[in-house]
């Protein structure tokens, strides 16, 4: 069918673009690498997970309902206006309310709607929460970089900051790079908790079909998970200040294998972080440390 070819045309396009992108980057490897602009990028980001995915397919979905409705009208209005037009009919009819097609044209998209919602809610309590999260993040929006902290793990945290333009290294990205990124193991569930410190931000990975808004007294559930290994860029995507715009996060997943490694040594790194007792996943989002400067700063200007 021609909207098909249409469809899979634009998607090879994108594909390819995307491939340049990514070679352009010198980037070029196995590991995945989604969140990055891409020329000619105006569908959704490609999927680094099952949460994407389900977007893409509810997104897939409402896309041909639309076509059939559009085309439906379209035909509609061309036949109303060929058919009943001045010349083919000079005497137009008088009725002005029919029973039937009135309940018709009002049962359809009320049908059409729940055909839209079942979907629609299921997909929303999917990304909810998971029932079953292999370990526990908490993710802290601060004016103006993000704090994580691993309370399943220890308890310690760090902060992650961009990287100014000017000390980017061969293959960094502008404004997406950071000095420490949320490194999670690739294929497991990671529940995310969110909150945060002085304003509302919002923790936005597309690519892992992630948005949950970050707000101070408040912790808010999610999940994600990343399939494969690779980075996944995301930014604070709520307005939350003059650096709102210089808010980026990376999700960085490696082979599970390899996790427990990198705990051994974040453990060493930020064991400064580190509560005195083991602190369960639940309480450390209220205990979760800030220091005294990140409190100071947006009092101080
Ligand atoms: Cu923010």
């Amino acid at each position: 069918m021609g909207m098909r070819l249409v469809k899979n045309g634009l998607g090879a396009l994108a594909a390819l673009a995307m491939t340049w992108a990514i070679m352009g980057a010198g980037m070029a490897s196995e590991t995945t690498t989604l969140g990055v602009p891409v020329p000619w990028g105006t569908g959704l980001q490609a999927s680094g997970g099952p949460i994407k995915t389900a977007i893409h397919d509810f997104n897939e979905m409402v896309f041909w309902i639309i076509v059939a409705i559009t085309i439906f009208v379209g035909v509609l209005l061309a036949w109303v206006m060929f058919r009943y037009s001045a010349k083919r009919n000079p005497v137009a009819s008088q009725t002005s309310h029919h029973t039937g097609l009135e309940i018709a044209w009002t049962v359809i998209p009320v049908l059409i709607l729940i055909v839209i919602a079942i979907p629609s809610f299921r997909l929303i309590y999917y990304q909810d929460r998971t029932q079953e999260a292999d370990m526990t993040i908490n993710v802290q929006g601060r004016q103006w970089y993000w704090n994580y902290a691993y309370p399943d793990h220890g308890g310690f945290n760090f902060d992650s900051r961009p990287i100014p333009t000017e000390d980017l290294k061969p293959g960094q990205l502008r404004n997406l790079a950071v000095d420490e990124p949320l490194v999670v193991p690739a294929g497991r569930n990671i529940r995310v908790i969110s909150t945060g410190v002085d304003v509302i931000h919002s923790f936005f990975v597309p690519s892992l079909g992630v948005q949950r808004y970050s707000i101070p007294g408040r912790s808010i559930e999610t999940w994600f998970r990343a399939d494969s290994p690779g980075s996944y860029f995301g930014q604070c995507n709520q307005i939350c200040g003059t650096n709102h715009w210089f808010m980026p996060i990376e999700v960085r997943a490696i082979p599970a294998a390899e996790f427990d490694a990198w705990v051994a040594s974040a453990r060493t790194r930020f064991a400064a972080t580190m509560p005195a007792s083991a602190t369960p996943a639940v309480a450390a989002v209220a205990e979760a440390p800030i220091s005294l400067a990140a409190i100071a700063a947006p009092l101080a200007r």
